[in-house]
């Protein structure tokens, strides 16, 4: 190895080295972001080398520190402390930056490359998911430590930037971080003053640290974020402080170093050109022909991670051990959540509801499997925001996750549905829990950037949106959702269930408990449903097809109805209505696109026949998309409008979802 900078200290050179691999990276990439990475690398630096608890031999080991780089923009940073570390990313990976197949995506990609502990680059859901992992940390201790055995103790972590702390996602989850008194989660802010259009003078003026302290957080300033005596005392202090979420504001330099660059927004986004590199190297001490240069004594000076990490976990091992000969029963049921496997007594605690128990509204349904199933999954954590009681989200058999009574399970998320979406995003990564989330559906618009990301990362996230459509009534156009449906199920890799009954309810969270490799939302609805009589129809195990046959004629019929949801029972109806006109009729349940799409074309044929071309879609929705499964000659009766304020019932007859109008319709259809 070249020693590229050996004039320099050895921290000098460590810290240069992230600096020098950033801009090389970025500019051989022609592309990338190397400003951030620049002013960070000191803060980096002590951080990873002093503080973070890790094992790079083993990026998953539970008890390790959270590392999250919220500006996933500032990837580079991220990459360098992987290699230098020794996570095995190499330094072709890093000279591959951003390049098709390469482990160096341009933004963080959680389970793409190890070490990276959640993907990044929607700006402020990085803060919300380290939110979320210390959420997750302070359960798990609180559950499982027993006096001189604390098997679960760890920090979590964040860095973020200017544009993370405009995002109004970081304002709702710091107020609840600062509510809950996180005080193991560490965020360290690059306050550089600078974002793409220019200096944050434009657009953001306010007191960061006065808005941190006013939602009960620590707040450090660190007033040369190149001092890394300052930054070391800065951290310890954080780690110190046992009742409060701390934030280190660092006052750093956009592209520390760079003579023509430095504190400009041009740093920002975009490579810094071969000749400023050069001149930026030789103001760092570094030698300017140099690229992709890691002397020898800093790859050794990082590594040393590897048997720090190696030791940190054995000492863990042996903590562990002597916690499993005490509390065996303890420690199973921490194996078990931490590995996801919750034993098969859930699933035959959940109920089994009858017509004879009258109509039940899906959301009630959905409060009673949910009670059922978290009675024997610890795994399952999580709340509303603000609507537990329209959602029925509570868990009656557990208390409330509050400040320093962690071993709660219901979380009171407040009104704050997007950091809900990022908390549980980090819950769920930080492994060991099954969190899931309520509000009404019409609201999912609010946590839709979050719920995109649980997609992206494969998290088995449970959203409860309740309230499912205009039968909402007279709170009016702005409560009723009509385009939500659809704009879920564009969302790719989760899964839509939107039960027909309580029979299905129950079928459905018994499939979003067994997805853990996929999020799954719950459409349910306000209203009382029917419940679908098992004994005289088929079994709502079938919804795993995502679509079956309810009820049938004889042969082929003449016409099929499909519907979801709410849509099941009067879809129902018409076809007693249609069989008296002596029209053999299909009534097709439809809860789940997702789940019907995956099926074989041999199933897909037996329940949509392709030469039955008569065929009428019913979703109190959007009708887009219905067309894939009406096909050219049939129907669809949906909603291409807002709703409107009224009673539920007459909105549902105004706007045509009634036996009557699908009666009509089916016969419509069947002349053509
Ligand atoms: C939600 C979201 N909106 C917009 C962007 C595009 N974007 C990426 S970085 C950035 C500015 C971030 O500024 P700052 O955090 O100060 O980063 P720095 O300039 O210090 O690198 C923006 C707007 C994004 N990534 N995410």
């Amino acid at each position: 190895m070249k020693e590229c900078s050996a004039g320099l200290e050895i921290d000098n050179q460590c810290v240069n080295t992230i600096r020098t691999l950033s801009m090389d990276a970025i500019q051989k990439a022609n592309s990338g972001h190397p400003g951030a990475p620049m002013g960070l690398a000191p803060a980096a630096y002590v951080l990873w080398t002093q503080f973070l608890k890790h094992n790079p031999q083993n990026p998953g080991w539970h008890d390790r520190d959270r590392f999250v780089l919220s500006g996933g923009h500032a990837s580079m940073l991220l990459y360098s402390l992987l290699y230098l570390t020794g996570y095995g990313l190499t330094l072709d990976d890093i000279k591959n930056f951003r390049q098709w197949g390469s482990k160096t995506p341009g933004h963080p990609e959680y389970g793409h490359t190890k070490g990276v502990e959640t993907t990044t680059g929607p700006l402020g859901q990085g803060f919300t998911n380290a939110v979320g992992m210390a959420m997750a940390e302070c359960h798990l201790a609180a559950v499982f430590n027993q006096p001189g055995h604390e098997i679960v103790n760890h920090n979590t972590f964040g860095m973020c930037g200017d544009g993370d702390m405009m995002e109004g996602i970081t304002s709702e989850a710091a107020s609840l971080a600062g509510h809950l008194g996180l005080s193991k989660l560490i965020c360290l802010y690059d306050d550089n003053h600078i974002s793409i259009e220019g200096s944050t003078d434009i657009a953001f003026t306010e007191d960061v640290s006065l808005r941190f302290q006013a939602y009960h957080w620590q707040v450090i300033t660190v007033e040369d974020g190149n001092n890394l005596d300052e930054i070391s005392h800065a951290i310890d202090a954080a780690i110190k402080e046992t009742d409060k979420p701390s934030l280190i504001k660092l006052r750093t330099h956009i592209a520390f170093g760079s003579p023509n660059k430095q504190d400009t927004a041009d740093a920002h986004g975009a490579p810094l050109g071969e000749e400023e590199i050069k001149l930026t190297k030789e103001c760092l001490g570094c030698l300017p022909d140099e690229q992709f240069c890691v002397p020898g004594g800093v790859l050794e000076h990082y590594r040393k991670a590897t048997q720090k990490g190696a030791d940190a976990e054995d000492t863990w091992n042996k903590l562990f051990e002597a916690y499993k000969n005490q509390f065996p029963e303890l420690a199973k049921q921490w194996t078990g959540m931490m590995t996801g496997s919750y034993g098969n007594q859930w699933e035959a605690a959940l109920p089994d509801f009858s017509d004879s128990e009258g109509p039940i509204a899906t959301r009630s349904a959905s409060g009673t499997v949910l009670n059922a199933a978290a009675g024997k999954i610890p795994a399952l954590i999580g709340g509303s925001a603000d609507l537990a009681p329209s959602n029925k989200t509570f868990l009656n058999g557990s208390s409330e996750f509050q400040k320093k009574t962690y071993s709660g399970r219901n979380i009171r998320f407040g009104v704050r549905e997007h950091a809900m979406g990022g908390i549980l995003n980090g819950m769920s990564l930080h492994k060991g829990l099954r969190p899931f989330g309520g509000t009404f559906l019409v609201f999912a618009d609010y946590m839709r950037p979050a719920i995109r990301l649980a997609a992206l990362m494969n998290q088995p996230i449970i959203y409860v949106f309740t309230h499912d459509s205009v039968a909402v009534g007279e709170d009016g156009p702005t409560h009723q959702p009509v385009e939500h449906l659809t704009s879920l199920r564009m969302i790719p890799d989760l899964t839509v269930i939107r039960p027909a009954d309580a029979t299905e309810t129950a079928a459905a969270w018994r499939h979003a408990i067994k997805s853990t490799e996929s999020p799954t939302a719950l459409i349910l609805s306000r209203q009382k449903l029917p419940v679908i009589d098992r004994s005289k129809y088929p079994s709502s195990n079938q919804l795993e097809n995502g679509a079956y046959v309810l009820a049938d004629s004889d042969g082929i019929p003449d016409v099929i109805l499909m519907a979801s949801g709410s849509e099941v029972g009067i879809s129902m109806e018409a076809a007693e209505k249609l069989a008296e006109k002596n029209v053999s009729v299909r009534v097709v349940s439809m809860p789940s696109w997702e789940l019907f799409d995956k099926m074989p074309q041999d199933y897909k044929d037996k329940i949509l026949p392709p030469t039955v071309k008569a065929r009428v879609a019913v979703e109190a929705g959007l009708p887009l998309g219905w067309e894939k499964y009406t096909g050219d000659s049939g129907a669809i009766i949906g909603i291409s409008t807002f709703g409107a304020s009224a009673p539920g019932a007459t909105v549902l007859k105004n706007f045509g979802f009634t036996a009557d109008n699908i009666v009509e319709t089916a016969l419509k259809v069947t002349e053509k």
